[in-house]
């Protein structure tokens, strides 16, 4: 499993700040937190749910200020990601909190893709960004972002819309996905997280996205699953992020095998790893022991990663 070569496409990069790491950067920028000792933090992280989850999520996000900290936390992802066998990380990334705390946009993505240019050549791993817009917001806030990010559209995969899910549905933002569509980004959209399976329909029907993250709901409805395995949809599940939101209370019954049978593409993902307790790799063996997945399983899990992606098909020879 550690070696496996495989494509992580949902983690959150703000989501791979690790408590450590929150600490030394609030530190070296002035910054008090709520929280004194990483073990405090730490102590912090039995949430309740995806709500409160993000305030604390968010309130992490406020030590992220310089070109510096954006480099080194996607630098930290990818090293530990590539030790893990991840060949490709497609990571999402939400500018909007940054923009709130004055953070210039040449200064967060600058950062990042420098970081990513540095692990292609030091760890053998491609990194690519999605760009991901808070659902919480407007729709007019979402296509504001997307003229902001215009100067880096060749250094930005795709977009995606995360944050808080439940009363957001995905029509909200038809006309982000459409814009986002006219100007050639890949696209892919959280849903049936905490919102219904009726999410993850408009996500297809009326967002037209090509992939889901999560997904988790869709699972309860017969015709949709089949439809996913139609029309070969590929969802980005998170178990241990499920299970730590209480999305799931049992891996045991996580849908993740049973999708897999009725020929959905599904992957596994850490999502927001430092916050749910496992990168990629811890949640390939959380699934593998709850659901006794076999060693075939687990390879078409990371086949899937890669065919699931948003690389180019020449990208991918010498991984698939
Ligand atoms: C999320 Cl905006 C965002 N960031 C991290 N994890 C998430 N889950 C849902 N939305
Ligand atoms: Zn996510």
């Amino acid at each position: 499993m550690t070696t496996l070569p495989k494509a992580e496409l949902h983690v959150h990069l703000e989501g791979t700040l690790e408590p450590e790491d929150m600490m030394r950067f609030a530190a070296r920028n002035g910054l008090e937190l709520p929280w004194r000792s990483p073990d405090e933090l730490r102590a912090a992280y039995a949430f309740t749910g995806l709500e409160n989850f993000l305030s604390v999520y968010f309130q992490g996000c406020r030590v992220l200020r310089t070109r510096a900290d954006f480099h080194d936390l996607t630098t930290a992802y990818l090293h530990r990601a590539a030790a893990q066998g991840v060949r490709r990380a497609e990571m999402l990334f939400g500018p909007q909190a940054f923009l709130d705390h004055g953070v210039p946009i040449d200064d967060q993505l600058g950062g990042i893709t420098d970081a990513i240019d540095e692990a292609r050549e030091s760890r053998d791993i491609e990194g690519a960004l999605l760009v991901s817009a808070h659902r919480h917001r407007t729709e007019a806030d979402a296509l504001e972002l997307l003229d902001l990010v215009r100067p880096w559209r060749d250094r930005i995969l795709g977009v995606g819309l995360g944050s808080a899910e439940r009363g957001n549905p995905p029509s909200k933002f038809a006309r982000y996905f459409a814009a986002a569509r006219g100007e050639g980004y890949r696209t892919t959209c959280h849903a049936g997280e905490e919102g219904p399976a009726s999410y993850v329909r408009e996500a297809l029907d009326v967002c037209q996205v090509e992939r889901i993250d999560h997904g988790y709901a869709a699972a309860e409805v017969p015709d949709l699953v089949t439809r996913l395995a139609e029309e070969q949809v590929t969802l980005t599940m998170c178990p241990l992020s499920n299970l730590r939101l209480h999305v799931t209370d049992d891996l045991t019954e996580y849908p993740l095998k049973a999708l897999m049978d009725a020929g959905v593409p599904v992957t596994v993902n850490s999502d927001d790893p430092s916050y749910f307790g496992g990168y990629v790799n811890e949640n390939y063996a959380a699934v593998t022991d709850a659901l006794g997945l076999t060693e075939a399983e687990v390879k078409t899990l990371a086949r899937n990663s890669f065919t699931g992606s948003f690389a180019q098909p020449e990208e991918l020879r010498g991984v698939l």
